[in-house]
């Protein structure tokens, strides 16, 4: 297989990247660096016409969305067990991902790229008071799924890739958030492993 992930340094990508690592897959990396608009590019744009990362390629088949990323590693590399290996629980890990994607990651986006959004500057503040909001209500709900576990389910899944992602993200946001501290404890194990170093490591070019 001649796999290639296309991924921004700090993007969402970062969840798909230590999820191959974790399976062990043999791929290259792609940099499009978001900071320089390189999604915006019309080589890039060519490839993936929803201009986002992560964009994952193998043998010259083209996925996008995390989620499908996520689970396409998992049934590829199941030796990895990136899904548990229960139907329901299976299931849940895939309702976890859609939440982390679509009901936590674009309170993010509305409070660091408030002008996307909204044309009427004297309104941000109130956009990101209630993106900020929303963000803690949902990881209130994820501190509980994480209270007495050290993995969203009994070992390590692609769950566990994709919300360090989006914790990590709200912290660089400078969110105070030390109240969530079994999104905290997940975090700094997230931290010990190499995959997330080896990530973290990966600089753009
Ligand atoms: N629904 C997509 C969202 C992907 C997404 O929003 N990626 C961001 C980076 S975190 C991006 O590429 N943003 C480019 C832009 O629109 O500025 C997924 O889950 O993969």
């Amino acid at each position: 297989m001649d796999i290639t992930l296309y991924h921004s340094p700090g993007a969402c990508s970062t969840a798909s990247f230590i999820s191959l690592l974790e399976a062990g897959a043999d791929f290259e990396v792609e940099i499009v660096n978001l900071k320089t608009d390189d999604h915006l590019s019309a080589e890039y744009s060519a490839l993936n016409p929803k201009q986002k990362v992560p964009y994952l390629v193998c043998d010259a088949k083209g996925l996008s969305e995390t989620v499908a990323i996520q689970y396409w590693i998992a049934e590829t590399y199941p030796e990895a067990r990136l899904l548990p290996a229960d139907r329901w629980d299976r299931a849940t890990a895939i309702s976890h991902m859609g939440w982390f994607g679509s009901g936590i990651h674009p309170h993010i986006t509305r409070h660091f790229k408030t002008a996307k959004f909204c044309g009427v500057a004297n309104a941000f503040p109130d956009i990101k008071e209630k993106a900020k909001a929303m963000l803690f209500q949902q990881l209130s709900i994820v501190d509980e799924v994480l209270s007495d576990r050290i993995w969203f389910f009994d070992h390590y899944t692609a769950c566990d890739s994709y919300f360090f992602w989006v914790f990590d993200r709200a912290l660089r946001e400078g969110f105070a958030l030390e109240n969530f501290k079994n999104c905290y404890s997940h975090n700094d194990r997230m931290r010990e492993r190499a995959s997330v170093q080896k990530v973290l490591a990966h600089k753009a070019v």
